[in-house]
């Protein structure tokens, strides 16, 4: 494939590196990585202060956006006074001639507003289902109005939208050499993600205390109430709060474990962290729920329980030996390597451009 352009436009709710732009971050450093490994020009743009990880970066100043799951389906459109969303897309707006096609990270409504506005094609990596009705209503005028320019990371997760069936599967990917086998792991079960309450900790907690399997909690500490509560309700379980670490360090923490729980309380879009444990050899128990069902294989990378389940997690933990670990890495190396979401984005970039072409010598 000849080498494109691209330009990857970031979330606004953090700047990259910080693990509050939560999947976004491992998603766009994978990609970014990858298609510049296959001799495409890449440049980042994102909030000041967050890393390129040594990729061309332009930082843009201004004011966050607030995360678009702490509002109702009702919330209405907020742009806050210099906003790093504005800022970031009227860049966009400045250099589009000098990029072939745009990758929009934000799950916010003003990238996709302004699609139509812009010279050059917009792909949009949406990163959750659907939450709100403004959000719901102004991707499915892109879907509708710029077929195969809306990518998702799961079946479940498209399904949320009415237009699921306009939706483009990608998957997601991470490289697989950062990831070291462990075969043999400690007493301990692991759990990662932003400790906020739509990631459901609190049933992982409760099933730690009435097992006594210790807990190792890790991932950015976003909601510090919910947190407290925890706490608060759970006094003398055995768990412990790690701390946000970067991608070297936690797969070292997440190798130990005998398995991964996931307990999401919403549909998780995809579940990184699924496939950052299998290729480290651990199992996942994860409730049935969005985007780890789809990684999962109940029975043998892992097993799916019944949403809210605390009972269900403890039945897995029970069952921990039937699985085996070498299957678990063979599994993502198969789906979700690198190498196979570049395939995917490629041909994804492709489809759109080809499309592209055809409508412009249409016009
Ligand atoms: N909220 N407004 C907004 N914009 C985002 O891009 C965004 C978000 N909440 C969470 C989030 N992105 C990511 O953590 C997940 O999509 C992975």
């Amino acid at each position: 494939m000849n080498s494109l352009r691209l330009l990857l436009v970031s979330s606004p709710v953090g700047l990259l590196g910080s693990g509050l732009t939560g999947g976004i971050e491992l998603t766009l450093r994978n990609i970014a990585g990858e298609l510049a490994g296959r001799g495409h020009h890449i440049t980042i743009v994102a909030p000041q202060g967050s890393t390129g990880w040594g990729m061309p970066l332009v930082e843009i100043a201004g004011t966050l956006q607030s995360s678009a799951q702490t509002q109702g389906r009702d919330a209405p459109i907020i742009i806050p006074a210099s906003s790093v969303l504005a800022n970031m897309w009227d860049y966009v707006r400045q250099v589009q001639g000098e990029y072939d096609l745009i990758l929009n990270f934000a799950y916010d409504w003003l990238p996709f507003y302004l699609t139509p506005f812009l010279r050059r094609p917009v792909a949009h990596l949406v990163s959750m289902g659907s939450l709100t009705d403004a959000m719901d209503e102004i991707i499915e005028k892109v879907a509708i109005e710029f077929p195969g320019t809306i990518g998702v990371h799961s079946q479940a997760q498209a399904k949320t939208f009415t237009f699921a069936d306009c939706c483009r599967w990608l998957g997601n990917g991470i490289d697989l050499s950062d990831y070291d086998f462990c075969l043999e792991p400690e007493s301990w079960v692991g759990w990662v993600g932003r400790i906020a309450p739509e990631k459901g900790l609190e049933d992982a907690v409760a099933a730690s205390k009435l097992t006594g399997v210790p807990l190792k909690i890790m991932g950015v500490l976003q909601d510090k109430g919910y947190w407290q509560k925890i706490l608060w309700d759970y006094p003398d379980a055995p768990i412990g709060y790690q701390g946000f670490f970067s991608t070297a360090e936690l797969q070292k923490r997440l190798g130990q474990c005998r398995a991964l729980l996931m307990t999401p309380r919403w549909v998780e879009a995809f579940g990184n962290v699924a496939i950052e444990a299998l290729a480290c050899g651990v199992p996942v128990i994860a409730y049935c729920n969005g985007g780890p069902a789809e990684i999962v294989e109940d029975g043998k990378t892992g097993f799916l329980v019944e949403p809210n389940s605390i009972g269900g997690l403890i039945d897995a933990m029970g069952k921990l030996d039937e699985i085996d670990r070498y299957t678990c890495r063979q599994r993502v190396a198969a789906m979700y390597s690198n190498t196979a979401m570049g395939d995917r984005m490629e041909q994804w970039f492709n489809d759109i451009l080809s499309r592209n072409l055809e409508k412009g010598s249409r016009e």
